[in-house]
């Protein structure tokens, strides 16, 4: 199987072929990537690991990242419209790219929960972590960081997460290359980026919900900042908003996530 080593010259020609950079170990390439950013490193700029001291998720949370075992990617991007448009942009082309990469591999479907988890049946498999850097002459540049559960074992994930996250070997029964899961998840954010650029949020929004069953009709609770939101899922708004239809109205919801859901 190809090392994660060579990713640099083994990815297939793309805007993200260019500049790629490997480290064994980092804390978090997701602040490789800013730090990269401020240095003024250009737009399609990769950052790949082989393990995170200090992978982390939303709020401070951690991303579990052992050695060898998983894709810990981030890209750096500099979108021309404001952070805000382009960072849920991004967070729903990373949803889909995750999810098509995945879908290359596995015979089970992935499906996306708003706003940025990826599951195989009822198992997290891939999470994603958008961050904008501002200045105060404005916008800078966006870092997405994706980690994707490839090759880990049950032992891989602390107990706390055993039964709750799964991984492409826990679910194929071998191991299969992070380089090939890389390339997969490039081409397909490559495609989905472009038709943002070139058609707006319609289509990607349109390509996340068919991705996310749930997201539409479910029956969700969605912890937010103001507290928790029980109602039926009603798709995005065109910010990438969660929609959901309550007893006391209906929510957009800009910052939160799903945390339960009921069939529809
Ligand atoms: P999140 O805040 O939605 O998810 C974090 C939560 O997910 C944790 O609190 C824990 O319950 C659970 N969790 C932690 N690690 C794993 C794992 N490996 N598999 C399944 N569940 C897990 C999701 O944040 C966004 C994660 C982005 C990670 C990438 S890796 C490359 C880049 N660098 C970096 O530091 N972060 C991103």
């Amino acid at each position: 199987m190809p090392s994660l080593a060579n990713v640099a010259t083994a990815l297939p020609e793309s805007r993200f072929s260019a500049v790629v950079h490997y480290f064994g170990t980092v804390d978090s390439t997701n602040q490789v990537a800013r730090d990269l950013g401020r240095e003024g490193k250009p737009d399609g700029t990769v950052v790949v690991a082989d393990e995170q001291t200090e992978g982390r998720g939303r709020w401070q949370r951690r991303w579990v990242s052992p050695p060898g075992a998983g894709l810990y990617v981030s890209l750096l991007l500099r979108p021309e419209f404001p952070a805000a448009e382009s960072g849920s942009a991004v967070q729903l082309v990373a949803g889909i790219a995750t999810a098509e990469a995945l879908d290359v591999f596995l015979p089970s479907k992935p499906w996306l929960r708003w706003p940025n988890d990826c599951f195989i049946l009822d198992g997290k498999i891939a999470g994603v972590l958008v961050e904008a850097e501002t200045t105060g002459q404005g916008f800078d540049f966006l870092v997405c960081g994706i980690g994707v559960n490839v090759n880990h074992e049950v032992d891989d994930f602390p107990a706390e997460l055993r039964g709750r996250a799964t991984s492409v070997k826990l679910q194929l029964g071998h191991r299969v290359s992070r380089l090939d899961v890389l390339a997969a998840l490039l081409d397909s954010f490559d495609t989905w980026e472009s038709a943002w650029r070139q058609h707006g949020m319609a289509p990607i929004r349109e390509r996340w919900l068919e991705l996310s069953p749930e997201s539409i009709g479910g029956s969700v609770s969605v912890q937010t900042e103001a507290g928790l939101i029980e109602g039926v899922a009603d798709g995005l708004t065109d910010a990438g908003h969660l929609r959901v239809r309550a007893d006391d109205g209906t929510h957009e919801i800009s910052v939160g996530e799903v945390i339960r859901s009921r069939p529809s």
